[in-house]
C-alpha cells in the first residue's frame, strides 16, 4: 500500500466518529510497521474518548517501535479530557508521523509537531489535506471564528422563490427531497430558523426518519422575542435544547419569563446582528448549524457573510412574480458555489455547494 492509501484509511477511520464527536474534531490513524503491515488503527470515536492516535497505538502495542504513524490531524500536545497524544507518540518508538492538516486548536496549533520533531521524531504535513479540512469544517470553523459552520438550506421554485406569499407556508418539494432534508438534519449540531418562520409555519424541528446519537439542539432567531409560549418547538424538549436568542434591551422580561417557562433557553446576543448570535452558540460548543429559514433570518446570514455552504432543493414548478425571492436583490448564483454538486433527488434537483471554499 502507498502512504495515500494509509492516510486514505485513515480518513475512513476518521469518518467512524461523525455525528458523534462534536465539539471536537473526527480523527483517524494508522500506524505502519517498517514492513507496510498495518499494525493498529484507531478513531476518535466521541467527545471526552480516547484520541484516534492512542486508540491506533494501543491496538499496536510493541508493534509500533519503528513504526510510522499515519494521522488526519495534528497529534494534540496538551491536557484536555485526555492526555497529550506526542507523549504517548514519542513512548511507543513512532519513527515518523505523517499528518494531513495542523490543528487550528490554539493550544496546538504546530506545537504538536514541534515536539515531536525535538524528540527526533520524523514528521511529514499535508498529505490528504484537502479531505481532512473538508470533514472537519465545523471543528476548523469553530476553532477560527468562533462561530459554527454555516449551511443554508432552502426549497425553491424553478423561478427562485421560496413561498407564494409573505408569511404563507408554501409546500414545495417531494417526499423524497423531505426524506433527504431529514437526514441533513441529523448531521449537524443545530438547526435554526427565524422567529417569522415559528409564527407561519408552527414547526416542530425535530429529526424524523433518521438516526442520531448527540441530542439536536434547534435556535430560533428572536430579537424581539415574538415566539409564542405554545410553539410547537417547546414541546419537544426531549429531542434536544430550544435556544431562543434575543438581543439586550428589545425584549420585555415577561415574554422572556413565560418561554422560559416554557422550557426554552433564552440567549441574550451582544448586539442585534446574526454573528453576534452565532457566537454564542460558538461559545456553547455548537460547531454546525442548518439554517432552514425564512427569507429574512437567510437575507441577514447572506448579507453579514456568515453563509458558509448553500444547500438548494429546486422543485419543477414556478410560482410566478408574487412570490418570495431567495436572496431577493442580492448576487447569488449557485453555478458560482464552489465543489459543486447537483443530484437528483426525486423530481427535484439538489444544488449545493461552499460559498467561499472550505475553511
Ligand atoms: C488528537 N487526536 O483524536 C483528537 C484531537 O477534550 P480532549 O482532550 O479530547 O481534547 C480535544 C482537543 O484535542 C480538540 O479541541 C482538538 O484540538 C484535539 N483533538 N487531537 O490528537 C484526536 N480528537
Ligand atoms: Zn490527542
Amino acid at each position: 500500500m502507498s502512504a495515500a492509501q494509509y492516510m486514505d484509511r485513515a480518513l475512513f477511520l476518521a469518518a467512524r466518529g461523525r455525528g458523534r464527536t462534536s465539539p471536537n474534531p473526527l480523527v483517524g490513524a494508522v500506524v505502519v510497521a517498517p514492513d507496510g503491515v498495518v499494525v493498529g488503527q484507531g478513531a476518535h470515536e466521541r467527545a471526552g474518548g480516547p484520541h484516534a492516535e492512542v486508540r491506533a497505538l494501543d491496538a499496536a502495542g510493541g508493534r509500533a517501535c519503528g513504526a510510522t504513524l499515519y494521522c488526519t490531524l495534528e497529534p494534540c500536545c496538551h491536557v484536555g479530557r485526555t492526555g497529550p497524544c506526542v507523549e504517548r507518540i514519542v513512548d511507543a518508538g513512532i519513527a515518523k508521523v505523517v499528518a494531513a492538516v495542523e490543528d487550528p486548536n490554539p493550544l496546538v496549533s504546530g506545537r504538536g509537531f514541534r515536539y515531536l520533531r525535538s524528540r527526533g521524531v520524523a514528521v511529514e504535513v499535508g498529505l490528504g489535506a484537502a479531505a481532512a479540512s473538508a470533514i472537519n469544517q465545523p471543528f476548523f470553523t469553530l476553532v477560527r471564528a468562533g462561530r459554527p459552520f454555516v449551511t443554508l438550506k432552502a426549497a425553491t421554485s424553478l423561478d427562485g422563490c421560496i413561498a407564494a406569499r409573505a408569511g404563507v407556508r408554501t409546500s414545495l418539494t417531494s417526499a423524497e427531497a423531505d426524506r433527504h432534508a431529514q437526514r441533513a438534519r441529523a448531521g449537524v449540531d443545530a438547526i435554526g430558523i427565524g422567529s417569522g418562520t415559528v409564527l407561519a409555519d408552527d414547526p416542530l424541528l425535530t429529526v424524523r426518519g433518521a438516526y442520531r446519537e448527540q441530542p439536536l439542539t434547534r435556535v430560533i432567531f428572536d430579537r424581539r422575542l415574538r415566539t409564542p409560549p405554545a410553539a410547537r418547538v417547546l414541546s419537544t424538549a426531549a429531542a434536544g435544547p430550544v435556544i431562543i436568542i434575543t438581543c439586550a434591551g428589545a425584549a420585555s422580561a415577561r415574554a422572556r419569563r413565560a418561554l422560559e417557562a416554557a422550557g426554552a433557553r433564552v440567549e441574550v446576543a451582544a448586539d442585534a446582528s446574526l454573528g453576534a448570535a452565532l457566537r454564542l452558540l460558538g461559545a456553547s460548543g455548537i460547531g454546525s448549524l442548518l439554517l432552514e429559514g425564512g427569507a429574512v433570518l437567510h437575507a441577514a446570514a447572506w448579507d453579514e457573510g456568515l453563509v458558509d455552504y448553500v444547500r438548494l432543493y429546486v422543485t419543477p414548478r414556478t410560482l410566478g412574480p408574487g412570490g418570495v425571492r431567495l436572496f431577493d436583490g442580492r448576487r447569488f448564483r449557485s453555478g458560482r458555489l464552489l465543489n459543486l454538486r447537483v443530484e437528483p433527488v426525486g423530481v427535484d434537483a439538489l444544488i449545493e455547494g461552499y460559498v467561499h471554499g472550505p475553511h
